[in-house]
């Protein structure tokens, strides 16, 4: 499949996904969102993929939402639009999700990498919210995600005021996992994405949808959830390889049944 604003290829079982707009710094534009939203979805039904990397270019991730193609919507044509509603769709992908950030990571950009399960930071990454700076405030998790991420008094000091994050003060608020090197940022996120991707593909997509329950359900859901989750998975044919192979004492098989 090719798209015109991303690149994808696979490497091992990772699936990588490229943001390619850079003449406008990945800005993420309707048919951007759409092609993202296909390729992961491409990823996920995908057997041999276990984990995706969502990459952009040396210079950003990505700038935010297309502030070219909004510039003149009415409030009708921003709500009939499925922009935003894009998002759901990432959030919807079983498998886990890691962003590698360079650069900017702004408004939407910002909200795309905070969307993913994990952010692997370059030194150079930049992480905002400036949609204050244009008029509007942010639309797609921007005031949520990164409220949970780094609490609430920096999240007011970066949507109330644009304050930018370096990707050291990224990794101090808990806002991403790692910072590495600039030239560094892809193969961490690659290999850390191989590593994952060779777990049992079952416990892996239990783990990531039992995490994100507890930014939906109150504690007692959220721990009745997990314990299903948990019961559950002793129906499937890699509980057995894996506590047997511990057993054993041999490396596990997984068969991802
Ligand atoms: N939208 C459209 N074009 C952009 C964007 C953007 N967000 N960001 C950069 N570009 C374009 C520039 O217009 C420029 O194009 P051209 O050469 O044709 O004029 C090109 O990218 C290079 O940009 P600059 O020349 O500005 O590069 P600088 O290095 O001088 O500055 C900055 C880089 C600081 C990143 C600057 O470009 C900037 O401030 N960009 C806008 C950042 C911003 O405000 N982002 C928030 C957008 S609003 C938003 O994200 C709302 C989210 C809502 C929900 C999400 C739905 C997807």
């Amino acid at each position: 499949m090719t798209y015109n604003t991303i690149l994808t290829e696979t490497r091992g079982k990772v699936g990588l996904i490229t943001l390619n707009r850079p003449q406008a710094l990945n800005a993420l534009n309707g048919e951007l969102l759409a092609e993202l939203n296909q390729a992961m979805q491409a990823f996920d039904a995908d057997p041999a993929v276990g984990a995706i990397v969502i990459s952009g270019s040396e210079r950003a991730f990505a700038a935010g939402a297309d502030i070219k193609q909004m510039a003149e919507a009415s409030e009708a044509q921003m709500r009939k639009d499925s922009f935003i509603g894009s998002f759901d769709g990432i959030l919807a992908i079983c498998k886990p999700v890691i962003a590698a950030v360079n650069g900017f990571a702004l408004g939407g950009g910002c909200e795309l990498a905070m969307s993913c399960d994990m952010i692997v930071a370059g030194e150079t990454a930049k992480f905002g919210q400036p949609e204050i700076t244009i008029g509007v405030i942010p639309g797609a998790g921007g005031t949520q995600r990164l409220t949970h991420a780094v609490g609430k008094a920096i999240a007011m000091e970066m949507v109330l005021n644009n304050r930018t994050l370096s990707a050291v003060e990224a990794l101090q608020f808990g806002l991403v996992n790692r910072v590495v090197p600039a030239e560094r940022t892809l193969d961490e996120a690659l290999q850390l994405a191989g590593e994952i991707a060779a777990r049992a593909p079952l416990a892996v997509a239990a783990a990531k949808q039992a995490i994100n329950q507890a930014f939906e359900l109150p504690l007692k859901a959220g721990l009745a959830d997990e314990r299903e989750r948990f019961y559950k998975l002793f129906s499937t044919d890699d509980q057995k390889e894996g506590m047997r192979a511990f057993v054993e004492k041999r490396p596990a098989n997984w068969k991802g049944k």
